[in-house]
């Protein structure tokens, strides 16, 4: 059976790899301009992402940077609803938002998102009960701690089975609130509460959650991993990035998570003419 996942109106194939284009909409990225900026920014940036072959693009509001400020729903929705809107007004393609408020996911799915991605994984008050509501498919990602502090001293009695175990009980607390597991993704959560060895020792494990039957997700594109093992500023990590998320595809990603769409398209590309020949 060809494996899809349903995107409200759009079907994902994830019999391939797929990549997630990465659209920035956090204010640091816009101390300039208004509103008007935002959009006519995300739209140029979304229109080259789907043209380099972004089946997905995901929208992020909330800075996750170690150490970041907190943003409230408000803002959060402000900063993310009319981009949305924008996006599936023009184009035919499955928007993902980045977030891990309530508020945020049901608005995002009055509005027409495609996928809802969580870094923590609907563990906040009232996601299990809004994703519970709907039909689409939710990213749950690992976290240890929380983005103020996570970097501080992450520590793992064993790390690729303390992830596995965090996944199989937030299976189960979906399943038990009425989300069907075929909808659900997995992200180890690549820097999130993870040091230089750890997230090397994650990217090396990789294939190791595929026991879990659900499609994986891989983010690293431009990560301070790649970043503090090279010695790189994040505008000259390309080359480590493409490394990795190769990596990831080669070890069972069905969905990588990138800057350069581009870039990384003509790596899988490549990666995809040897696999068919083995
Ligand atoms: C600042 C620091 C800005 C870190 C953005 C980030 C992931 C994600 C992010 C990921 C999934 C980044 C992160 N990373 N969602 N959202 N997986 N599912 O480096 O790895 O892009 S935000």
């Amino acid at each position: 059976m060809l494996k899809t996942l349903s995107c409200a109106e759009l079907v994902l194939n994830i019999e391939i790899p797929q990549i997630m284009g990465i659209l920035n909409v956090t204010p640091d990225s816009f101390s300039d301009g208004g509103q008007f900026t935002r959009i006519d920014s995300a739209l140029s940036q979304v229109e080259k992402m789907i043209r380099d072959g972004a089946q997905i693009i995901d929208i992020g509001g909330e800075s996750t940077r170690p150490g970041a400020r907190d943003v409230s729903e408000k803002d959060e929705i402000s900063r993310v609803v009319p981009v949305l809107n924008a996006i599936k007004q023009r184009f035919d393609i499955i928007v993902s938002i980045d977030t891990s408020k309530a508020g945020v996911m049901s608005e995002a799915i009055a509005n027409g998102a495609g996928i809802i991605n969580d870094v923590r994984a609907l563990q906040n008050d009232g996601c299990l009960a809004i994703m519970s509501q709907c039909e689409l498919p939710v990213c749950l990602m690992h976290m240890q701690g929380l983005p103020r502090s996570m970097q501080t001293s992450p520590q793992y009695h064993n790390l690729i089975d303390d992830i596995k175990m965090f996944f199989e009980q937030r299976i189960e607390q979906c399943e038990q609130m009425g989300i069907n597991k075929q909808r659900l993704i997995l992200d180890p959560g690549f820097g999130f509460g993870k040091t230089l060895t750890q997230n090397y020792h994650l990217l090396a494990h990789f294939a190791d959650f595929k026991s879990l039957d659900l499609p994986l997700l891989a983010g690293l594109s431009r990560k301070s991993m790649i970043g503090n093992l090279l010695n790189r500023d994040v505008e000259q990590r390309l080359a480590g990035s493409l490394t990795t998320a190769i990596l990831a595809v080669q070890q069972g990603a069905k969905i990588i998570r990138v800057h350069d769409v581009k870039e990384t398209m003509d790596a899988i590309r490549i990666l995809n003419a040897v696999s068919e020949r083995v």
